[in-house]
């Protein structure tokens, strides 16, 4: 069903529904009706529309931003940057008329990456350790913009950077179209297939087309994997099992300094790098651990505590919103804009040591 370009709804209907419906997001938050009327009939310079980017959040009460960038211009467009800008303020620091400025990318010293080292060396604790970030390619729109020949531009471009990778690195890219069968349930057993499967995202525009250009690179070991435009035009991850932080942060950094050399992304001075999902900006960064913690989690008030204290964010095993099954946590960095991708990675090295000295205390 997703197959054609996708094309939002008009732009007055949207936005009789968003007034109609008892929605909670900061879009409805902040576009008001002056800035809708000087909005609803303007593009971006790469041709993107307030439609596009409203689509999503008026369709879905629920939705707690509503909004999603149609391309990256309009982070920087003198009109729309306004109401992004209050949806970006209000969304990262909790008010919308504070000021935060994202530093410059900064991933650390080899000799600070080198440091983290391993957060559970007794493997009792720590399963295993993620750390994903998101990139776009400069000039190019985001999905719910895109015609077909633009996917196909930027997953050739993509290849031929992913592919001039080396050593640990070295890869191969497995696109969704015409995938067989074997492959497809070997992805979807190692939980790699990503699907058009999330109404919220479809309603964004960010199927449009699919699947054109939609795929997945990694190396020999899955350590280290390239998502091509499942909801960002790129999301770079990499994973291994046990508490190897330091492995695991070394591995991507390298991996995105190289592709840096290969092609441009989209960034904003005062944002960071830009995406399609305004949650996302800044460092993009998501650094996380599944943690084995049975004691603490008997009664989550200390694992709380700990994670405020230190700007973490405790989820279940099984994505943003789910339950812990087991004791076992998804722990992660919950401050993604206004600090460095070092200082990011720390918060979460330190936090998620603290939760370990504490749940030893009572094992
Ligand atoms: C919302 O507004 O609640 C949804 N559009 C999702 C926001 C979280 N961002 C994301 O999953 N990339």
């Amino acid at each position: 069903q997703w197959r054609k370009q996708w094309e939002s709804k008009p732009v007055d209907e949207l936005w009789q529904s968003l007034q109609k419906g008892n929605s909670k997001s900061l879009l409805k938050k902040h576009l008001t009706e002056e800035r809708y009327k000087k909005l609803k009939d303007k593009k971006t310079s790469l041709g993107g529309t307030l439609a596009q980017c409203i689509s999503s959040g008026a369709l879905h009460a629920g939705s707690k931003v509503g909004i999603y960038a149609c391309d990256p211009a309009v982070y920087t467009d003198p009109d729309y940057c306004d109401l992004f800008k209050l949806v970006i303020q209000d969304y990262h620091t909790g008010n919308a008329s504070g000021n935060v400025k994202h530093p410059e990318p900064s991933f650390g010293t080899d000799a600070q990456i080198d440091s983290l080292g391993d957060l559970d060396p007794t493997g009792y604790f720590v399963k295993s350790t993620r750390v994903r970030v998101a990139r776009s390619h400069k000039g190019m729109p985001f999905p719910p913009s895109a015609r077909k020949e633009d996917f196909e531009k930027m997953e050739k471009l993509a290849c031929e950077g992913l592919y001039t990778m080396t050593g640990e690195l070295a890869g191969t890219y497995y696109p969704l179209r015409g995938m067989d069968k074997a492959t497809q349930n070997k992805m979807i057993e190692d939980h790699f297939l990503f699907r058009a499967d999330d109404a919220v995202l479809g309603d964004a525009g960010g199927y449009s087309c699919w699947d054109t250009g939609r795929g997945i690179f990694h190396n020999k070991d899955k350590t280290f994997l390239t998502w091509l435009n499942e909801e960002d035009h790129f999301r770079f991850i990499s994973m291994q099992m046990g508490g190897n932080l330091g492995q695991v942060y070394k591995r991507l950094v390298t991996a995105i300094k190289h592709i840096e050399t290969k092609m441009q992304f989209a960034k904003a001075d005062g944002l960071g790098y830009l995406t399609f999902c305004p949650t996302n900006l800044g460092t993009t960064m998501r650094a996380s651990v599944h943690v084995r913690v049975p004691m603490l989690s008997k009664d989550p008030k200390v694992l709380n505590e700990i994670c405020a204290k230190y700007n973490l964010q405790p989820r279940g095993v099984h994505g943003e919103h789910s339950e812990s099954k087991g004791g076992v946590y998804d722990i992660s960095n919950k401050r993604r804009l206004g600090l460095t991708e070092w200082e990011a990675v720390t918060e979460m090295k330190n936090g998620v040591l603290e939760i370990i000295k504490e749940e030893a205390k009572l094992t």
